[in-house]
C-alpha cells in the first residue's frame, strides 16, 4: 500500500468536505500543531543522544519541577503555531499566562491550550509520553485575547487530540466527527491514516488509579476499587487487571485501543486541589475524545463537557473510559452523595462502615 494510506492533511480535506467550517486556518492550525509533534517525537525519540533528558532547573505554574523536554515541547508549540496567523493566543500547561500572538504576526480566530509534554516523570527512565492540545474558537476580540476568552466549557472545543510517543510514535484526533488515529512514518515524516473510526469498548475488565493514593479516596471509589479487587468472589463476579503508567496520554490510548477505566478522582491529599488532572489541557481534550469515541468522561459527579472552566490551569477529578464502569462509578457517587451507598466488604481490611474500618 505505497500510495493508499490517508495521511493527515488529505484527512482534513475529506472532514473539510463534510463540514467547510474546518476549510482554510482550522485545517492549517491542525497541520502546524502536527508539525510541533514531529519535532517533539525526534526529539524524545533520541533521548540521552540529544542532551535533553533531566531537570531544566526551573518550575512551572504548577510548582512543579520542568524536565527539559517541558520546556523544549513547550517552545516547538510556540515555534510552529504562532506565526501562522490562525491564533488569537495560546495557552500552556507550562506558562503561567495566555499568551496573545505576538504583534509581529497575524491573528487569527482560534485559541489552542496545549500540555506540551505529559507524563514528564517517564522522560528520563525512557517510558511513554506525550503531548496534548485542544482547539477553541476565540468568541472575544482577537486583537485582545484574554484568559476569559479560554474559560469554555469542553463542549465548545472545535477540536481535540494528543501525540503519543511511545514504540510507535502517534497522533490522536478528533475534529467532531469520531476519533482517528495516524502513524508516524519516520521515512517520509507523515503520519499516516492506521486506526480509522476508533471506539472505545463499553465494558472491560481493566482498571487505572494510582493506588498508592488508596487512604485519600472518597468512599465512592474505594467501594469501586475494593469490588474490583475483590474479582470474581465478590459482587463483580469477575476479576479485573490494574494498570498505572503515570502518563494519561498512554492510560488513555490504551483505553481507546482496547477498553478500561482511568481515575485520577477528587481526593483529601492537598485539600485545596479538587483532583491532580487540568481541566484545560488535559480533563477537556481527552474527556471530548474519549465521548467522541462512544466512552465516557466525568468527575463522579459531571459530565467533564459541561463544566464551566473558571481559571486557566483549574484541576478537576477525572473519571473516564469503558462507558459501563464510568457510569457505575457515577452511580456510586450519586448513592454517596445521598447517603444511599451500603458498606462494602474490603479483601484488604474487611467491612468497612462508611466512616471507620471495622476489621
Ligand atoms: P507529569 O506530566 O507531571 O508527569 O504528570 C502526569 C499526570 O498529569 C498525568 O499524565 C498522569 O496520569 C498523572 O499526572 C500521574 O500522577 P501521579 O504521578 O500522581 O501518579
Amino acid at each position: 500500500m505505497l500510495f493508499g494510506r490517508t495521511n493527515v492533511n488529505k484527512f482534513l480535506v475529506e472532514e473539510q468536505r463534510r463540514n467547510p467550517a474546518l476549510a482554510g486556518d482550522f485545517s492549517m492550525l491542525v497541520s502546524d500543531i502536527v508539525r510541533s509533534c514531529k519535532t517533539i517525537a525526534q526529539s524524545v525519540s533520541r533521548g540521552a543522544l540529544a542532551g535533553v533528558l533531566g531537570d531544566a532547573g526551573s518550575d512551572n505554574v504548577q510548582g512543579e519541577a520542568q524536565k527539559k523536554l517541558d520546556v523544549l515541547a513547550n517552545d516547538s508549540f510556540l515555534h510552529h503555531c504562532e506565526w501562522g496567523g490562525h491564533l488569537a493566543a495560546l495557552a500552556s500547561e507550562e506558562m503561567d499566562e495566555i499568551l496573545p500572538i505576538p504583534a509581529t504576526h497575524p491573528r487569527g480566530a482560534y485559541l489552542l491550550v496545549f500540555d506540551p509534554l505529559d507524563g514528564s516523570s517517564n522522560i528520563d527512565v525512557n517510558l511513554s509520553v506525550g503531548s496534548i492540545f485542544s482547539i477553541l474558537r476565540c468568541r472575544g476580540d482577537i486583537k485582545n485575547p484574554t484568559e476569559a476568552d479560554f474559560l469554555q466549557p469542553g463542549t465548545q472545543q472545535v477540536a481535540a487530540g494528543y501525540a503519543i510517543y511511545g514504540p510507535a510514535t502517534m497522533l490522536v484526533l478528533s475534529v467532531g466527527n469520531g476519533v482517528h488515529g495516524f502513524t508516524l512514518d519516520r521515512e517520509i515524516g507523515e503520519f499516516l491514516l492506521t486506526h480509522p473510526d476508533l471506539k472505545v469498548a463499553p465494558a472491560t475488565r481493566e482498571f487505572a488509579i494510582n493506588t498508592s493514593n488508596e487512604r485519600f479516596w472518597e468512599p465512592p471509589v474505594r467501594r469501586y476499587v475494593d469490588e474490583c479487587l475483590a474479582g470474581k468472589t465478590g459482587e463483580r463476579g469477575k476479576d479485573f487487571n490494574m494498570r498505572w503508567i503515570a502518563s494519561m496520554v498512554a492510560e488513555v490510548h490504551r483505553i481507546l485501543m482496547r477498553g478500561g477505566v482511568f481515575m485520577y478522582p477528587r481526593d483529601t491529599k492537598d485539600p485545596s486541589k479538587p483532583g491532580r488532572l487540568r481541566l484545560l489541557y488535559e480533563a477537556n481534550p481527552m474527556a471530548m475524545i474519549i465521548e467522541q469515541a462512544g466512552g465516557r468522561a466525568s468527575t463522579g459527579r459531571q459530565d467533564i463537557l459541561q463544566l464551566q472552566p473558571e481559571s486557566l490551569h483549574q484541576r478537576v477529578p477525572v473519571i473516564l473510559g469503558s462507558r459501563e464502569e464510568v457510569e457505575r462509578l457515577v452511580r456510586y457517587h450519586s448513592d454517596y452523595d445521598r447517603g444511599e451507598d451500603k458498606p462494602f466488604t474490603s479483601p484488604l481490611f474487611g467491612t468497612r462502615s462508611l466512616f471507620s474500618n471495622d476489621s
